[in-house]
């Protein structure tokens, strides 16, 4: 199979670009999220590498969010291998003692939003058009325990009653508002606002902003790495219910109908 990311290391300035492209919308399926791993994984061990800038190739889509096709009509051990390939990406990212860029340049919805809000910063697109957010409950799903504290860590423990609870779906100037991005600059300049801002986060000693990073994030990543199994018999008990089955193909349905 063809790679879903590629990634571009500088290994004067220290920046990677990783490059989602995955046609059409940057799903995250198992493949993509196993590669995902992977390539953050080399960039880690790689000492030229200090910074990740993710991004999009695709139009007007960061990122789709999980692939919903990997949870619907599978069985559960596909689930459980999937779900496991999910909570990889965040510990690896979440966790990184890189320091991470999210370049926003379309829509980031759920799985997309997690991976953004997981980075130590967010630059988006400055169009209305373009949303992000913990959309879950609008698919009859719950977002789990460790997307809610990521996002409490983000937007604070209001915000996110209110954005969980009803699925919203922030506009670019809304996700502003909230705090939910961080910065928003014209579609064009999104890549180069990334790597002018992650000069300046690397002109701090990599050394001490990583053990504050880490100080910042270890308690809800701890709460993940100790219950992982849990986590993953949870999913697995849920999404193989068939209501819930039922209501993400009532989503699949709408999303197809939308497009017609
Ligand atoms: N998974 C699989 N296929 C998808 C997904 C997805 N997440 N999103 C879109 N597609 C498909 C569409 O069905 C369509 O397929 P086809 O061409 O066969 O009709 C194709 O991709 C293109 O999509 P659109 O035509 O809709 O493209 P647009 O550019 O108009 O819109 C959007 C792009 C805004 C990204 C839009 O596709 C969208 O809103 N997608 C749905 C996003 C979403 O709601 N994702 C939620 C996934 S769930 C998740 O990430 C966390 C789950 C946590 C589980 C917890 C359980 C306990």
């Amino acid at each position: 199979t063809s790679s879903k990311i590629k990634v571009d290391l500088d290994s004067t300035s220290g920046i990677a670009v990783m490059n989602f492209q995955s046609p059409p919308v940057n799903s995250l399926s198992l493949d993509f999220l196993t590669e995902f791993a992977i390539s953050m994984e080399k960039l880690e061990m790689d000492k030229s590498c200090r910074g990740v800038i993710l991004t999009s190739s695709q139009p007007k889509v960061f990122s789709a969010g999980l692939d919903i096709m990997e949870m619907y009509g599978k069985g559960p051990e596909h689930a459980g291998e999937f779900w496991r390939a999910v909570q990889e990406m965040w510990l690896k990212l979440y966790g990184s003692d890189m320091v991470t860029i999210a370049a926003i340049n379309g829509s980031s919805p759920a799985g997309g939003c997690l991976m953004s809000i997981s980075c130590d910063y967010r630059i988006m697109a400055d169009n209305p058009r373009y949303s992000i957010g913990l959309n879950e409950t609008l698919l009859g799903i719950v977002a789990p325990f460790w997307f809610k504290d990521t996002m409490v860590n983000t937007v604070g423990h209001r915000e996110t009653e209110k954005a969980l609870q009803l699925g919203l779906l922030y506009s670019a100037p809304d996700a502003l508002k909230i705090g939910l991005v961080d910065q928003l600059v014209p579609q064009e300049s999104v890549l180069s606002t990334a790597t002018e801002t992650m000069t300046k986060w690397l002109a701090i000693p990599d050394h001490a902003r990583s053990i504050t990073k880490s100080m910042m994030r270890k308690p809800t990543i701890d709460k993940l790495t100790s219950n992982r199994e849990t986590d993953i018999k949870y999913f697995v008990n849920f999404i193989t219910k068939e209501s819930i089955q039922k209501s993400l193909g009532m989503y699949l349905a709408m999303l197809k109908k939308r497009k017609a």
